[in-house]
């Protein structure tokens, strides 16, 4: 049986939906949007109400070129907001920090999503789930030369050696994620979006609780959605790109989608709820 059937069989739900809630000035898509935590919490809360299943609070921008961020400021913008919509909903932090894993899972996350894949140990520590994502280099210089033998056999088995390190640790809900955009040219999304099934197979043979794509509004769509040669569409012509990806993504054995636009999201993962 193909893995996406045996998801649906085994849970007879929809695949997640994550929505993204960046509390900073520069991300490159709602950068400077929810600065303030009121206005964080609102659009936390509207994502609940459209569907979202998980909130993913970042108090830093990972996008290429971004710079990193003092720990205290970070720390500032995540905290309140967690603690505000962890009674509410399932809240995870984006962070590149122990210490800001740390503090985020005292005041209620219960996932660390960790786009650097190291910080296990904090998840473990805590009893909380943790995303291991690719990256090849880091955010400020990713984008440079990215550079690959294997892409496809080369991140995968980067994601699921680090997810048995992190079972082994005691992590009991680890989910693996191929980084899309993160050190990729858009041949190597391309290519890690059309073998996503065999990451699936492989997440489940390793007992993780599956594969997390986040690919919403992101450049390489960009790219596919202008003429050949123009420069990539921007940022609020990439929706229709980002719907379809999350979809493909769906289809393809994926188990939680990470996305700016939740409502149109989840009506695409309703297609796979049991009948109404
Ligand atoms: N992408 C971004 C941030 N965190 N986490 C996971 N697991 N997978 C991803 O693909 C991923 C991620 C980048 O998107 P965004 O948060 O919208 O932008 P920025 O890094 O500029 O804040």
């Amino acid at each position: 049986m193909a893995y996406a059937d045996a998801v649906r069989d085994a849970r007879m739900e929809r695949p997640l939906v994550m929505g993204v809630l960046n509390v900073t000035p520069d991300s490159f898509y709602d950068g400077g949007r929810y600065l303030s935590t009121s206005d964080a919490v609102a659009h936390g809360m509207a994502m609940v109400a459209q569907g979202a299943d998980i909130v993913d609070v970042g108090g830093e921008s990972t996008r290429p070129g971004a710079a990193p961020v003092d720990e205290g400021a970070e720390l500032e913008r995540v905290l309140p907001v967690v603690a505000a919509l962890s009674p509410r909903v399932r809240v995870s932090v984006d962070t590149l920090k122990p210490a800001v894993a740390e503090a985020a899972l005292a005041a209620g996350a219960t996932l660390v999503n960790d786009v650097s894949a190291s910080l296990w140990e904090v998840a473990a520590a805590a009893r909380a789930g943790w995303v291991a994502m690719h990256m090849q280099g880091s955010p400020p210089t990713m984008q440079a030369a990215p550079h690959y033998a294997d892409v496809v056999a080369e991140v995968f088995a980067f994601v699921v050696e680090r997810a048995r390190v992190a079972l082994a640790a005691g992590v009991e809900e680890v989910w693996v994620d191929p980084g899309i955009g993160f050190g990729k040219t858009t041949d190597h999304n391309l290519s890690l979006l059309r073998h996503l099934p065999e990451l699936a197979d492989m997440a489940v043979a390793a007992g993780c609780a599956g594969v997390l794509v986040g690919a919403s509004r992101k450049r390489f769509l960009g790219v596919l959605a202008a003429p050949p040669g123009a420069e990539p569409a921007g940022v609020e012509d990439r929706f229709e790109g980002s719907l379809a990806t999350a979809a493909l993504a769906m289809v393809a054995g994926v188990s939680m989608v990470r996305v700016h636009d939740v409502a149109a999201t989840v009506q695409a993962a309703r297609l796979y709820g049991p009948a109404a």
